[in-house]
């Protein structure tokens, strides 16, 4: 942000608080400082320690001068190329009935965006997502339609589930005579990768890809790919992504609730940390309630906050390439 805009910006939210509209910034809210970095440069952050290996991947193309929209795609297809994951592409967990449905999303400093959720038999759902956004006027395409269209685009198809996860799904499905009990999510099954990069021309995009939640009911979409849930990017101001029980996140308009926190002056850790308070005051039961965000803002500072500990990020600059983790409200 120039320091014009800054300064318009300060005025507008003090304004705003004189007449009760916007939230004013209080010292008093801030937690320690010491989790957020400002970086100068290119960055990329992701979500969980598999995003180490996607943001080498998008480091590739921020080095040379590359777009952000083209690293955030990068950079995931390798989580959702790595058949040993269990929570993204398709290495995925399948549904209750057997079936892996991928969800995933991408956006632009243009805010321009596409996503694509319940897509079955598709290796790279991010990139179905990317075609969405660049080759039509729609930004979300489902199952058999966004199939389809991936089909039409070229995509290779592959068949779901692999044999190490059949074989894990059968196992499960035996011990789980009672499908409709209601599946647990755990900090072992919620690993989707939300990846954002701002580029050298400091520029910010952003994607998320998943294969949600493990043993979730067939046609069930979670956060991951609805723009403002799992993903949001407005240029002005910042970009953030979201993991962890999806509909928790969906509840709060998520990854937009933490740029438009940003919007108003909070920083990127506070921002993180009252969407995930939001997310709390609004479940009567914690119990296995992980959810967490990561956010950049338009001044390269870096933030995340979870509800439990636990969750962490990958984080890579010009000078550092390293897991952080997150601040959080509460231990497990
Ligand atoms: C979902 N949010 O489908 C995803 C799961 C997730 O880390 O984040 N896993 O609800």
């Amino acid at each position: 942000m120039s320091d014009q805009k800054r300064r318009n910006f300060l005025k507008l939210g003090l304004i705003g608080a004189a007449v009760g509209l916007v939230k004013p910034f209080k010292a008093s809210e801030l937690v320690a400082k010491s989790f957020e970095t400002k970086i100068d440069g290119p960055i990329v952050i992701s979500t969980w320690n598999h995003g180490l290996a996607a943001n080498a991947a998008a480091w590739e193309v921020l080095r040379v001068g590359g777009n952000a929209i083209d690293a955030v795609e990068k950079g995931v297809r390798v989580t959702e190329s790595d058949l040993t994951n269990r929570s993204v592409g398709i290495g995925g967990m399948p549904d209750r009935d057997g079936h892996v449905t991928l969800d995933a999303c991408i956006m632009d400093h243009e805010s321009r965006c596409g996503s694509v959720a319940f897509l079955e038999g598709i290796g790279h759902p991010i990139s179905v997502a990317r075609s969405i956004m660049d080759k039509t006027q729609h930004v979300m395409l489902v199952g058999a339609g966004a199939k389809k269209f991936a089909l039409e685009q070229g995509f290779d198809t592959i068949k779901t589930p692999i044999p190490e996860v059949k074989a894990e799904y059968k196992k499960w499905k035996k011990e789980n005579q009672d499908l409709f009990k209601k599946p647990e999510i755990n900090h072992e099954n919620h690993d989707t990768i939300g990846l954002i990069a701002m580029d050298k021309k400091g520029n910010l995009s952003g994607a998320c890809t998943t294969s949600g939640w493990a043993y979730k009911m067939h046609g069930r979409v979670g956060d991951s790919p609805i723009i403002g849930a799992g993903l949001f990017v407005d240029n002005e101001i910042g970009a953030a992504c979201a993991t962890g029980l999806g509909e928790a996140i969906v509840r709060i308009a998520g990854s937009h609730t933490v740029v438009e926190l940003m919007r108003h002056g909070y920083s990127p850790m506070d921002a993180c940390r009252l969407a995930v308070e939001r997310i709390i005051s609004k479940h009567k039961d914690l119990t296995n309630l992980q959810a967490g965000f990561i956010a950049i803002d338009k001044n390269g500072v870096v933030g995340s906050y979870s509800v439990y500990n636990g969750f962490n990020y990958a984080l890579k600059t010009d000078t550092e390439e390293k897991i952080v983790d997150a601040p959080f409200n509460r231990n497990w």
